[in-house]
């Protein structure tokens, strides 16, 4: 790896086209395989071939052309290097020595091959046998007084057979521990979803997309991470609906686009729009923007009824299918205009507008991602989105709904299959039903939770399914700590990652074969399934040979660990795993919607789970879709940040950049936003850079302002003077989280408010002034 010129020039180009083209072949010669990943890429999304592992948006049924994109292709690329991450290599590298390599070095240096132990005498990694890693983490498990004192983390990469098992060994042993990634990304959709509508899934489909008149897109940004949702939104400009985008960034993804599958989009170097209106909101603002819209419809439906026009709500629909209507309206008329305007960052006259363009439309999907769930309200945020679409019926109809979009390509399964803290009774009951065992009922620890109890010294053990527990999640010194403490840490990965380096006082890697490689098992080859965001479950296999014979599948690893600690209980683990089939069978068994698993999986495109409220049955406690009728908060900057009474620099967000996955660092590029060779930067407005005493390109420290002794910190980042509302600033998840204080985190979604840290900006010490272009 060379070392990259650091560069910062606004990128003139579509989203997609020949700069996505260039940058895939870039990882392809880059990854040592190039010709073998081409083919690779090629069965990726197709019927036989395996489901992409980047993000968890849907594919059209019958679909033709965009089976991959060029983000999904730097995924599969950089599971499919023929580097080694072997004894050798950690014979060759201490812990210390690695733990100073950056995160993206880590990653660069190849899949984990064979099972590695910690060994602290020596600070080195050395081989384990597979019975003996398992025989470790059984005599740990079974130590503990309670086995509420372990952790079961889960990444949403982890297929539903990988997380069914899972989660049946955890509870057969005990707890409900299971801290996920989802608790730091979609958890508040879950939640308001679920008090709203019954469902904590989005109800819309693939071909709903198609028949939108309106299609919202709040807080999201897909351009980078879910590019073939941006066919979708250019075909709908096209065909004359509205794409209505609320962002404070103008992002390349939702401006134009450019088809890498189309040769005269290609040669004639055209791009198509991708929106329609584009809003940009302040940070957090969206409750207040969606509540203005509904304001709006509010007024219009009464000057209709004054005026004998036709109605604006669909009185029908709220009437037969809804709960709270009167409360809600009355909440719309006590919020004031100031408040909106004031909170949401737009003015009356764009509110004005958003909603013209909402209530033209007949049939509207409303999309959002982590702009919208990553804040302290988010919960009530997702509800008034809910709210707003109740008002004109658009739930439960073709062409409108509720669209939370996913990012793990597994992580909708993962929940479904129960990787669930507050494991619902209903799973509870059809465990206990189906297997000897008493299923746990006490609520466990989610992520924020878990690693409260590692630090404190009350969870002794972390089990890790695959994820970068340590790097992913807030308050990084602390978190690093909570890892410490540990008795035992142990990862099941298939990438070198800095969780593998914090180790407990004995420490696992247990290496696993991705979704790209063949699955061996006794009864032959497996495919294991996973569910996208739109509720369509489907088939996975591999096709590449596994680097070693030492790796394992996950659910072999999982089953490998059970056995170890439960014995043949509750269910006969190895023969299980002898055939993936057996393990769909319990699913059925179990898990509602998976009637027949696997014969209906061999559907082509595999088959849609369903979901009660998009056919208007809602399992709320009321049996109604309800209205939540919640007040605006009364300021977005929480007491604790107003750390005596100082006023924050600025409010910043954490995000991804174009080259990244999650912790996973591809390089250290961003083509959209301009930036080339360097993470540490800071996008601000250059009226707040020279408001606050700097110079375009200065260096900074930047610190979080929270109201406790900790001192959290990052240092020497470059401002980069950026198009960014003022008061805003944006930087790189996941250099940033030392920055995001465990307690601030969203009320009943404990997902860290990685979208709203109140910053101040300090002079680094070494100030040197780098180039801006
Ligand atoms: N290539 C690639 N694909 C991925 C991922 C990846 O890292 N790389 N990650 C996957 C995962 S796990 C997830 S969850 C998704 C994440 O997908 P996104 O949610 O798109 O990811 P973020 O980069 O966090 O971007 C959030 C977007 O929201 C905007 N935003 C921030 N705060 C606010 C706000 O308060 N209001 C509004 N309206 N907008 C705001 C930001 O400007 C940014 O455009 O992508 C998935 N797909
Ligand atoms: N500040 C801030 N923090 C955030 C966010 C943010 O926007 N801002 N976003 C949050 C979100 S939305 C999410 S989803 C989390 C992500 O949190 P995680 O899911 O924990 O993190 P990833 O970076 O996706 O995990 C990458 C690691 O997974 C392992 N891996 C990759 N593929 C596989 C596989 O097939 N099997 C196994 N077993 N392991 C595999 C590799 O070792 C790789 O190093 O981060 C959250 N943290
Ligand atoms: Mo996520």
């Amino acid at each position: 790896m060379s070392k990259q010129q650091r560069s910062y020039k606004p990128y003139q180009g579509p989203a997609a086209g020949w700069g996505a083209l260039k940058s895939v072949v870039h990882f392809w010669l880059d990854s040592g395989k190039a010709v073998k990943n081409i083919r690779t890429l090629l069965k990726t999304n197709q019927d036989h071939g395996f489901d992409c592992p980047g993000c968890a948006w849907g594919e059209a049924p019958e679909n033709g052309l965009v089976k991959f994109c060029e983000n999904g292709a730097k995924a599969v690329n950089w599971e499919a290097t023929s580097r080694r991450v072997d004894a050798a290599f950690f014979a060759k590298h201490s812990v210390s020595s690695l733990s100073t390599q950056s995160d993206y070095w880590l990653e660069y240096q190849g899949r984990l091959t064979e099972p590695m132990r910690y060994n602290p005498a020596t600070d080195h990694y050395v081989p384990i046998s597979w019975d003996d890693a398992f025989k470790t983490i059984a005599t740990h498990l079974k130590a503990l007084e309670n086995p509420n004192q372990a952790e079961f983390y889960t990444s949403g990469r982890a297929s539903n057979e990988a997380a069914f098992l899972y989660q049946l060994f955890v509870r057969a042993y005990g707890t409900n521990n299971f801290p996920d990634c989802s608790n730091m990304c979609h958890e508040a959709s879950g939640v308001g979803l679920g008090r709203s509508i019954g469902v904590g899934k989005g109800t819309v489909t693939y071909e709903d997309m198609e028949h939108a008149d309106a299609i919202f897109v709040v807080g999201q940004n897909p351009g980078t991470n879910h590019p073939r949702m941006i066919e979708v939104l250019r075909n709908a400009v096209k065909r004359g609906a509205q794409v209505v985008c609320f962002n404070p960034l103008k992002e390349r993804g939702l401006e134009r686009f450019q088809h890498p599958q189309n040769p005269i989009e290609m040669l004639t170097n055209n791009s198509l729009p991708t929106n329609t209106a584009y809003f940009r909101p302040a940070l957090g603002g969206d409750m207040a923007a969606m509540r203005g819209i509904a304001k709006f419809l509010l007024q219009w439906e009464r000057e209709a009824q004054l005026n004998g026009k036709p109605a604006v709500f669909d009185h029908d629909f709220i009437q037969k299918q809804t709960l709270g209507i009167d409360e809600y309206l009355a909440v719309l008329d006590a919020t004031s205009w100031e408040h909106i305007v004031q909170q949401s960052g737009l003015t009356l006259a764009e509110i004005e507008q958003a909603a013209r363009m909402y209530a033209k439309a007949d049939r509207v999907i409303i999309c959002w991602a982590m702009g919208v769930t990553q804040h302290r309200h988010s919960v009530p945020t997702v509800q008034e989105i809910a709210n707003l679409q109740l008002l004109r019926g658009n739930v439960g109809k073709e062409g409108a709904g509720l669209c939370p979009v996913r990012g793990h390509s597994n992580v909708q399964g993962d929940r479904t299959m129960g990787i669930d803290e507050k494991a619902p009774a209903w799973l509870s009951d059809a465990l206990e039903k189906r297997f000897d065992f008493k299923a746990p009922r006490e609520r466990g620890h989610n992520t924020v939770e878990a690693i409260a109890a590692m630090l404190a010294g009350e969870a002794k053990v972390f089990i890790g399914l695959g994820g970068n527990f340590a790097q992913a999640t807030p308050d990084t010194p602390r978190t690093h700590q909570a890892l410490r403490n540990c008795d035992l840490t142990v990862h099941i990965a298939t990438k070198l990652n800095r969780s593998h380096l914090v180790t407990g006082k004995e420490a696992l890697i247990l290496p696993c074969i991705g979704r790209t490689e063949l699955d061996m098992q006794a009864t032959g080859k497996q495919a294991i399934t996973v569910e996208d965001s739109f509720s369509m479950v489907h088939a996975s296999a591999g096709v590449l040979k596994p680097l070693s014979r030492q790796m394992r599948s996950e659910p072999a690893i999982v089953a490998g660990i059970a056995k170890a600690t439960l014995g043949n209980h509750p269910v006969d683990w190895e023969w299980l795993i002898e055939d993936y089939d057996r393990i769909r069978d319990l699913i059925a068994d179990v898990i509602p919607g998976f009637k027949n698993f696997n014969v209906r999986l061999d559907n082509p495109g595999g088959f849609y789970l369903g979901n009660k409220a998009r056919d208007r049955v809602w399992n709320t406690a009321t049996g109604k879709a309800n209205f939540a009728p919640s007040q605006l908060p009364l300021d977005l900057i929480p007491e604790a940040a107003r750390q005596n009474g100082q006023k924050p620099d600025l409010i910043l967000q954490t995000m991804r950049s174009h080259d990244q996955y999650n912790t996973t660092v591809y390089s250290l590029d961003d083509r959209y936003r301009g930036v080339k060779g360097q993470r540490d930067v800071v996008f601000v407005n250059e009226a707040d850079i020279r408001r606050l005493g700097y110079e375009p390109g200065q260096k900074v420290d930047i610190v979080s302002l929270w109201d406790d002794d900790i001192e959290r910190r990052v240092r020497g980042f470059t401002l980069l003077p950026f198009d960014i509302p003022e008061g805003q600033a944006a930087a790189y998840y996941p250099e940033t989280n030392p920055l995001v204080p465990l307690e601030s985190y969203g009320e009943d979604s404990f997902t860290p408010t990685s979208k709203f840290v109140a910053i101040r900006v300090e002079p680094a010490h070494s100030n040197t002034i780098a180039s801006v272009a």
